[in-house]
């Protein structure tokens, strides 16, 4: 039987991506803003109903471009149960991340933990919509009112999450997207920058591009723009996001019944989820590695999303223990993909029962 992995790329029709590479080729145009990638950020913000939307080469260069953005410095309240970019990214930009513990049973930040590590030198709040569940953003809205900070979303994960009719995206100051091959909506490589206002989403058109605008270099930028064969990609991937969508739904909901009582799932809104990711929660970390152990005997790899705590990375901050230690070594997330087969969901299933009992 062959591996199985806890994603794999899904790949749109190959005459249907040709297409586009003959486009390429005509043109001679590979990047620098090309015709693929205005076309991208036009169908993007269509898709995903937002006014200001940038692609970008990946989603770390679009948190480090949002921090720029908004000028932030100081300290910035995170979560640690995230993926390493969340973190490092600030710490990249010389800004201190300071964590903020997570709930429970939504795995997202705590607001009223965020309050509590607020100080004077608290320039922002960076949350993560993690797994795609999206955070009580009304909660976080009104702390960074209170405190007069800026509120950057990493929704790296939440591609195609709504609540109430209107886009995740559309919450804080900026939101970023990240396009990686392994997520739900990816163009190879890739990401972009939603903005609440065009003042942000101008500032950071001119720093994608060495802070180059119209010619005239307007202050300090990097460069952070998508290229042509990563917008062709996207836009294939983009005519096929509905029908992802629906199949990940589909295939959560059949890991769901079979494994509901088993393993502890997180805690969704099913109006407000994409369904991206298959996290399990076990009773204890030893659970967690018997059953990983008895996957990987058969050749399948789940994964380990998020461990460790990244509060215990490098510097451990917090004295007290964090929720988001307990569930970073216990959460195991299973294999979902578009052309995943229910035969193999349900050789998943089986182990992980016959490894609980
Ligand atoms: N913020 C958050 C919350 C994030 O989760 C991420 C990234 C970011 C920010 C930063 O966004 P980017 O700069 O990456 O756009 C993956 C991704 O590299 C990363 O994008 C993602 N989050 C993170 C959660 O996971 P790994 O460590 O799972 O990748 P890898 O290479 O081990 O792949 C997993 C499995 O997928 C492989 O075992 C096989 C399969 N695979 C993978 C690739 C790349 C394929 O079949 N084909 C492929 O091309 O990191």
């Amino acid at each position: 039987m062959s591996k199985i992995f806890i994603t794999r790329p899904y790949l749109p029709e190959r005459k249907k991506l040709d297409a586009y590479i003959d486009k390429i080729y005509k043109s001679n145009w590979l990047t620098n803003n090309g015709p693929l990638v205005q076309e991208f950020e036009k169908r993007l913000s269509e898709y995903l109903g937002v006014k200001y939307i940038l692609p970008v080469a990946n989603g770390t260069l679009a948190l480090m471009v949002a921090y720029k953005v908004l000028g932030l410095r100081g300290e910035v309240i995170t979560t640690p149960f995230s993926f390493v970019a969340t973190t490092s990214s600030l710490v990249w930009e010389g800004l201190k991340p300071v964590f903020a513990d997570i709930d429970l049973q939504t795995f997202n930040i705590d607001p009223n933990e965020i309050e509590k590590h607020i100080t004077d030198n608290t320039s922002a709040i960076l949350p993560v919509h993690v797994f795609g569940n999206p955070c009580d953003t009304d909660s976080i809205q009104r702390i960074a009112d209170k405190y007069n900070i800026k509120i950057v979303y990493d929704a790296a994960h939440a591609f195609g999450v709504k609540r109430n009719g209107k886009n995740i995206l559309n919450y804080g100051d900026i939101s970023i997207l990240s396009f990686h091959a392994t997520k739900l909506f990816h163009s190879i490589e890739g990401g972009a920058i939603i903005f609440k206002n065009k003042k942000y989403y101008k500032t950071a058109k001119a720093m994608i591009n060495f802070g180059i605008e119209k010619g005239e270099i307007t202050g300090v930028g990097i460069n952070a723009k998508m290229n042509e064969f990563q917008a062709a990609m996207g836009l294939c991937n983009l005519d096929d996001a509905d029908k992802i969508l629906r199949n990940r739904k589909e295939m959560f909901s059949y890991y769901y019944e079979n494994l509901n009582g088993v393993v502890q799932l997180q805690k969704f809104d099913p109006e407000s989820y994409n369904y991206s990711y298959v996290p399990v929660m076990f009773k204890s970390e030893e659970e967690l590695l018997k059953v990983e152990k008895a996957l990987n005997e058969v050749e399948i790899f789940p994964r380990r999303y998020f461990y460790p705590s990244l509060n215990s990375v490098s510097v451990p901050q917090n004295e007290k223990k964090l929720i988001s230690e307990d569930i970073s070594k216990r959460i195991l997330c299973l294999p979902t993909f578009y052309d995943l087969k229910v035969t193999e969901m349900d050789r998943c299933i089986d182990i992980i029962r016959e490894a609980l009992t």
